[in-house]
């Protein structure tokens, strides 16, 4: 008789399904999928603050045999916690931006506490033989403190962003301590080999452990497996939103104000990781040494904002923002507007049908987990007259889409000569190119990513 399945626990800050489906990001598409396969329960921050932080969890049944139980913050956690530790000191630094870092004590033991109440409420929702996925860059300390709790069954953890080399991350006061409550996972996923390779190198040199065989690391008296599993999209899924109506009217809309000049376009949230400015210096330089593409290229950056509460991301907006506004003022013609920038977002539906009206899309992120909008604009485009993927070699995604036109985002020259190389590109080679991509696209989903990391998790002995 088959062994019974275990219950899937998956822990992440922000809960899905949310509000608008069509809003839905790809990591939360991705794991509700997963749910909604294998049932279970997804455990989270309730999005809302109230003043006891309320310790009794809200359930509510989303699937099938699958609930979601979510817990409030007080703002003073919401604070340290999120717009703190989590995205003023680990965000940059992971992101390898030591230049942007904060580092206080205060939000880092706010970091820890919230990691511990959150554990301790799910402690009492989960018995061992539950597999347990911790997810991001918010819980780090999460498994070592459901291990305090008693915990005896298997947890995995999911990093979606980078892991900086260990000169960068040592750089974190508490470093040591994050690393050494990492080894509370039985297994860490990362998204790239060098993610891997960094986080294998901190515990080596920074810890004294060891690397053994079968991707296994040491420290001390604690061994966890260290892999590499790129995520990917639900491709089909995302290849049907392109052919729907809302998709269909969405191509036509771009297709009719671009006037069938070619269009570039950029999906990013609005993140100084997403080498936004550089992209956008790189579009002026091709007006400026190709004239032909005057009045024949037109650029739309979606980028909807995010943690506007935090200067780097407020500067950043107004940045871009005088940017875009000067690069217009300077080649604008009365019947063209070089570049049109939007902090609105869009449906997924919406956004399909964009990816399949543009030539070319640039992905030139300066340091990127994974990047899922590389995924989507190749699932997205029409097989008759597929566009063209400019990728960052900084973003994960490079690993599997080595057909993209593969530039340094740092340098102007390169984004400009690659936009060059994308509008002029012949039908046959953008094909070419296209049909490998798809295929990487279309084999490592979400699902796979879901399947090889679940399959891992349960492949190791429960603690002892
Ligand atoms: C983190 C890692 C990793 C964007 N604008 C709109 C919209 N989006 C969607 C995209 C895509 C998602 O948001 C963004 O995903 P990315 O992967 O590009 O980037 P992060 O948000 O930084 O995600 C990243 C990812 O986690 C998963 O592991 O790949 O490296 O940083 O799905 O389409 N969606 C809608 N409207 C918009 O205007 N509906």
């Amino acid at each position: 008789m088959a062994e019974k399945q275990r219950r899937l626990v998956v822990v992440s800050n922000r809960v899905g399904p949310l509000k608008d489906e069509g809003k839905a990001g790809g990591l939360a598409v991705g794991l509700a999928d997963a749910l909604r396969r294998r049932g279970g329960l997804w455990f989270g921050w309730s999005g809302e603050t109230s003043e006891d932080g309320t310790d009794s969890p809200e359930q509510t049944e989303i699937y099938d045999h699958t609930a979601m139980t979510t817990i409030d913050m007080t703002e003073e956690e919401l604070d340290g916690f999120y717009l703190g530790y989590a995205n003023r000191s680990l965000w940059p630094l992971l992101h390898y931006r030591l230049d942007l870092a904060e580092f206080d004590d205060q939000s880092d033991r706010i970091y820890r506490r919230v990691n511990r109440r959150f554990a301790e409420r799910l402690s009492a929702l989960v018995d061992d033989e539950d597999l347990v996925w911790i997810h991001d860059y918010h819980f780090f300390y999460f498994g070592d403190e459901l291990r305090r709790c008693g915990f005896k069954g298997r947890i995995g953890f999911f990093l979606h962003i980078p892991f900086c080399p260990p000169e960068v991350f040592s750089a974190l006061p508490s470093s040591h301590d994050l690393v050494k409550a990492m080894l509370a996972y039985d297994v860490i996923g990362f998204q790239t080999e060098t993610d891997r390779r960094n986080f294998c190198a901190f515990c080596v040199h920074e810890l004294g452990g060891e690397e053994l065989d079968g991707g296994r690391v040491r420290v001390g008296d604690r061994t966890t497996i260290a892999a590499a599993i790129p995520i990917g999209i639900d491709a089909e899924g995302f290849a049907r939103f392109a052919l729907s109506a809302e998709a269909v009217e969405h191509e036509e809309m771009v297709r009719d104000i671009s006037r069938h000049r070619h269009q570039i376009v950029g999906v990013d949230r609005m993140d100084y990781s997403k080498g936004l400015v550089q992209r956008m210096k790189g579009f002026e330089r091709l007006l400026e040494n190709h004239p032909g593409e005057r009045g024949n290229v037109q650029f739309l950056q979606v980028a909807p904002l995010s943690r506007s509460e935090l200067n780097a991301y407020a500067e950043l907006r107004d940045e871009l923002e005088q940017l875009a506004g000067r690069i217009n003022g300077r080649f604008a013609r009365l019947d063209w507007t070089p570049i049109q920038i939007m902090t609105r977002g869009f449906t997924r539906r919406a956004l399909a049908g964009i990816y399949r009206a543009a030539r070319v899309c640039m992905v030139t992120p300066l340091r990127d987990g994974m990047n899922l909008v590389a995924k989507e604009y190749v699932a997205a485009q029409n097989p008759d007259d597929p566009g063209v993927l400019i990728l960052s070699r900084f973003a994960g995604a490079r690993a599997e889409l080595e057909d993209a036109l593969i530039v340094n985002p740092f340098s102007t020259d390169e984004i400009a000569e690659a936009l060059e190389t994308a509008l002029t590109m012949p039908l046959e080679e953008r094909q070419r190119r296209w049909e490998r991509m798809r295929e990487r696209v279309f084999t490592g989903t979400a699902e796979a990513w879901c399947n090889e990391f679940l399959d891992l998790l349960e492949s190791v002995p429960d603690a002892a």
